[in-house]
């Protein structure tokens, strides 16, 4: 018999990115950055966004960066609101990633959950530093710890790598952990050349965009500023949408 190369198939289920099948491209994609409790700010770039999808034809996808809770006003109301109907109704794909304050929620509302007195014991806890309302969810707290936990580290259409704090140009192929993507911190880059689309590291004067990484992490929770970036078709260059400032940045 002859022995025959036969290449394999992708790798399904693999947790490595750049083993990971990509969905096809729509004709827009925009990627949101870090919303932290800010309801009020994602509620107003959402209209934004809407009012800029009427003028494309096509389909529309809608990618979240992640760090959704924490230190804004109003997490319960953003968790609404990425849980809606509506915005499946308003996109034709929506790609809600984790970031590093949704593990540190996951990790916190499975202590809260096993015993509620002790609500700061968790791995990952912030509640010395913030005091959260577990009764503002209107959903129970293990749908909450669910919804959280489903959420993928990373979302790829071949061209753009989606993920909450990147990747660095040193991070071997094939070793990016879920720390790596994130708590990620540094020069983004990733080896396989995609434009990776991030948040996690606030650019006050933000967003930034170079030829091999965008971050549209505008400190929303302090700046008011909360940004999208929009790419039309497979473009690597995008244009930004933000809210107005409503209050003055706050200096590090
Ligand atoms: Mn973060």
């Amino acid at each position: 018999m002859n022995a025959k190369i036969v290449r394999m198939p992708p790798i399904l289920g693999s947790t490595h990115p750049s083993l990971v099948p990509f969905s096809s491209i729509p004709a827009v994609t925009y990627a949101v950055g870090d919303i932290h409790g800010r309801a009020d700010l994602l509620k107003e770039l959402l209209f934004m966004i809407l009012t800029h999808r009427k003028q494309i034809h096509g389909s529309a996808k809608i990618v979240f960066l992640g760090d959704y809770v924490d230190r804004g006003p109003d997490e319960a109301r953003v968790i609404d609101i990425l849980r809606s109907k509506k915005l499946r109704k308003d996109f034709d794909e929506v790609v809600i990633l984790k970031g590093n304050h949704e593990l540190m929620l996951i990790d916190e509302l499975t202590s809260y959950m096993a015993d509620k007195t002790k609500i700061s014991e968790g791995k990952f806890s912030v509640a010395k530093l913030y005091t959260r309302d577990y009764d503002a969810f209107t959903i129970s707290l293990r749908t909450l710890r669910d919804f959280l936990e489903k959420m993928p580290l990373f979302h790829s259409d071949g061209i753009r790598l989606f993920t909450h704090a990147g990747v660095g140009p040193t991070s071997e192929i094939g070793s990016w952990s879920a720390d790596d993507l994130l708590w990620y911190c540094g020069p983004v880059q990733d080896l396989t050349g995609r434009l990776v689309v991030h948040g996690h590291t606030i650019v006050w004067d933000g967003p930034v965009a170079n030829r091999s990484a965008v971050n549209v992490d505008t400190g929303a929770f302090m700046s008011g500023r909360l940004t999208v970036a929009i790419f039309e078709g497979s473009s690597r260059q995008p244009t930004f949408l933000s809210t107005m400032p409503t209050d003055s940045p706050t200096t590090l």
